[in-house]
């Protein structure tokens, strides 16, 4: 039989505008298997006998960006593992990647042909309700970058490096935006929106 090439949504936004919330409402009403590569990067950091631990934890308390030798592995063997499971199983939202220039190099270079890119669904939040999410959300995640010396750094990192991604695919036309500073329902009507448009 035919194997489908994956279908990719990139999912973007700063941290905490609600990526992984409104992915996980996705999966729910959509045949769309989620990947966060922030998740991804988490589970290797804790893995044993992984040899990029140490690099991962600093660099996601640091709020820098993980070079995407690493990321891109996970995220393509997540992919194929996905459809080798079940060949139905071709659409993928990747949530939180591309964040930078070597990000979207190295997918181009990784994928090219691999994978089709549809869009990318942008997840438009100010800094203040960012950091707000993820100072509350702080109280309990245990994440090591819920703290206001980290999240400053990862707004720095999303303005410098993922801001201008986002510009770029908005040229080629393939940026949906979605005003993501309201409530959980009301943002993901508007997704279910797009996600309905575009089939
Ligand atoms: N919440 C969500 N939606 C809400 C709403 N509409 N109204 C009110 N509250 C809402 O949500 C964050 C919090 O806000 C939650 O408590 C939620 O209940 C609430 P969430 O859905 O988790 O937002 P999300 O955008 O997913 O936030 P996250 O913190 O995961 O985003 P980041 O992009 O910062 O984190 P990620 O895990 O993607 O990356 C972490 C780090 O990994 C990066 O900083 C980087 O160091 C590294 N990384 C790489 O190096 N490369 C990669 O490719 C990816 C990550
Ligand atoms: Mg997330």
């Amino acid at each position: 039989s035919l194997a489908m090439k994956p279908q990719v949504v990139f999912v973007l936004g700063g941290p905490g505008a609600g990526k992984g919330t409104q992915c996980a409402k996705i999966v729910e009403n959509y045949s769309y298997t989620h990947l966060s590569a922030g998740d991804l990067l988490r589970a290797e950091r804790g893995r044993d006998g992984s040899e990029f631990g140490q690099l991962i934890d600093s660099y996601i308390k640091e709020g820098k960006i993980v070079p995407v030798e690493i990321t891109i592995n996970l995220l393509k063997k997540a992919m194929e593992e996905t459809m080798q499971l079940d060949k139905e199983r071709f659409r993928f939202l990747i949530d939180g990647f591309p964040r930078n220039q070597d990000n979207m190099e190295g997918w181009n270079k990784v994928m090219d042909g691999k994978a089709d890119v549809k869009f990318v669904l942008f997840f438009d939040c100010s800094n203040k309700v960012c950091i707000d999410r993820c100072l509350e959300r702080g109280k309990s995640s245990g994440r090591t970058d819920d703290n206001r010396e980290s999240l400053e750094k990862r707004i720095q990192t999303y303005l410098q490096s993922t801001r201008p991604i986002i510009e770029q695919y908005e040229k080629e036309g393939k940026v949906r935006t979605v005003d993501a500073s309201r409530g959980v329902d009301e943002v993901f009507a508007d997704v279910k929106t797009i996600l309905d448009k575009e089939g």
